[in-house]
């Protein structure tokens, strides 16, 4: 896909560009990852000489680190499995490597290296003292007993423990990691290193150095940006119909807020399919479903009855709506998908999800009139909050879930001015991907330059 595509490049970026595709050859999201932001550094190409001076690009595209390790695990019927394990400690010139873990069959190296990139300029634009990276492994959690994950994480954690640090790395959850398997993976840091060491980890229980709104945090997040963005217009999530994709921790949090603000959620899937559900998502038999039977969308439609029914061919994006939240993973947004929704009439699109757009689609949203939340923006409210986490573990505080709420909201709207401001700055007023992308790299970029090459 992105091969060819050069031409859209600024020329000087046209060269370092290459290099991202010869060295991580077949390497698809990463490369679509590193395109994305290169495409939107073109603006301070010749104003800030110091960065080609000092090389920051070439050095920014590399990771610090990849490690790759064997995680054997043995499940309730005896047979050995043996699973592929990663940790990509992408940058820690803002702080310690900070970003999830995620445990999903399709997790592959190309995967791993574009939500670590992302990560390190989500991260910035947050203003916490965090680097970026990410982590996890090609595991199946679909179907497997508590004890099989319990095993799982004991052995992915027995490698792990040896790179991780609340000053060096700090993992939190992902796709497939939430409560359960950050207790898991906890438990057996503190066994090997016979250290009660709460910032190592994010995402913890709350009687156990988790933080209050941790877990609502990424979905909340992405819709009091949506919410700044509607503002800027005037309006706002009361009254609107909204559309969003996933069932997991993001799109969870995300309806629930967006109900909160008078918005009606009519739509929402997993892999198996998307539901309609006109009267708006019944969100207490979501939780019910996905988080206490981890089951399937199938079971909310057979248990709210009244024609609610799982459609398990086409796209949730048909469905017509003025907001349109995609929260499930990456690429699951296509430029059909877009003009389809355009042609609907949306008003705004933020993505809770990482990269759930592809570079069609992004572009077709950037030029039409809607709003458009990238999810270095859109999504920062989670890793933000997990820098609070860390900010409570440093002092032993724990803080109410008002305070911290409060701090969220005070994150994203300073995350969702400084978007506005460096687009305004670098001539591209409203363009927020421009704005997201510009206002991290910049930040990384002063950091690494202050440093020196290392
Ligand atoms: P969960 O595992 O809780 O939920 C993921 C949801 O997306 C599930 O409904 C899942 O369906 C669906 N999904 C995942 N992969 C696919 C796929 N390949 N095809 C179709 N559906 C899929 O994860 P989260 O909610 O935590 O993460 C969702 C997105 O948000 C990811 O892109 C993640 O990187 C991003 N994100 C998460 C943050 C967090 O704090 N958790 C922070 C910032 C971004 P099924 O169960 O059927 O697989
Ligand atoms: O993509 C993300 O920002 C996350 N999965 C959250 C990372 C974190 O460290 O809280």
């Amino acid at each position: 896909m992105v091969n060819g595509m050069h031409e859209a490049l600024h020329p000087s970026f046209r060269e370092p560009f290459e290099v991202v595709l010869q060295r991580n050859k077949g390497e698809r999201e990463f490369q679509q990852a590193v395109f994305e932001v290169m495409q939107s550094l073109a603006p301070i190409e010749g104003r800030r000489p110091e960065y080609s001076q000092w090389s920051v690009l070439q050095r920014v595209i590399e990771p610090e680190r990849q490690i790759i390790f064997r995680v054997p695990w043995v499940d309730d019927d005896g047979k050995v499995h043996v699973n592929r394990g990663y940790r990509v400690e992408f940058s820690s010139v803002l702080g310690p490597y900070k970003g999830g873990l995620r445990f999903h069959p399709s997790v592959n190296l190309s995967i791993i290296k574009f939500l670590g990139f992302e990560q390190v300029f989500k991260n910035a634009l947050t203003g916490m003292p965090i680097g970026g990276g990410k982590g996890g492994s090609d595991f199946d959690p679909k179907g497997r007993s508590d004890g099989e994950i319990m095993r799982f994480c004991q052995s992915f954690m027995t490698e792990l423990h040896r790179h991780l640090g609340e000053y060096t790395d700090v993992p939190a959850g992902d796709i497939g990691v939430g409560g359960r398997e950050l207790g898991y993976l906890f438990g057996q840091y503190k066994r090997i290193t016979n250290r009660y060491e709460s910032g190592v980890l994010t995402g913890k229980g709350l009687t156990w150095g988790g933080s209050q709104v941790r877990t609502e945090a990424t979905g909340y997040g992405a819709v009091f940006f949506t919410e700044q963005m509607l503002r800027t217009r005037g309006q706002s999530m009361d009254g609107k119909q909204a559309v969003v994709s996933g069932s997991g921790n993001v799109a969870i949090h995300a309806i629930e807020k967006i109900h909160q603000l008078g918005g009606k959620v009519i739509a929402c899937s997993d892999s198996s399919g998307y539901v309609v559900d006109e009267r708006g998502i019944d969100l207490e038999l979501l939780k019910e479903v996905k988080e206490v039977r981890r089951g399937r969308l199938l079971e909310y439609a057979q248990i709210r009855g009244n024609g609610v029914r799982l459609i398990e061919d086409g796209s949730i994006w048909d469905v017509p709506c003025q907001i349109a939240l995609p929260c499930a993973t990456q690429n699951e947004l296509d430029e059909r998908d877009a003009k389809q929704l355009l042609t609907n009439g949306l008003e705004a699109i933020a993505e809770g999800a990482n990269m759930p757009c592809t570079t069609e689609a992004t572009a077709l949203f950037q030029s039409s009139d809607c709003l458009y939340g990238p999810g270095k923006a859109a999504n920062a409210g989670g890793v933000a909050t997990s820098a609070l986490e860390m900010q409570q573990n440093a002092s032993r505080d724990s803080w109410t879930f008002e305070k911290t709420e409060s701090r969220l909201q005070e994150i994203m709207s300073s995350i969702h001015e400084s978007c506005l401001e460096t687009a305004d700055e670098y001539g591209d007023p409203g363009n927020y991907v421009m704005g997201a992308n510009l206002a991290g790299y910049i930040k990384v970029a002063n950091a690494m330059v202050a440093m020196g090459v290392i």
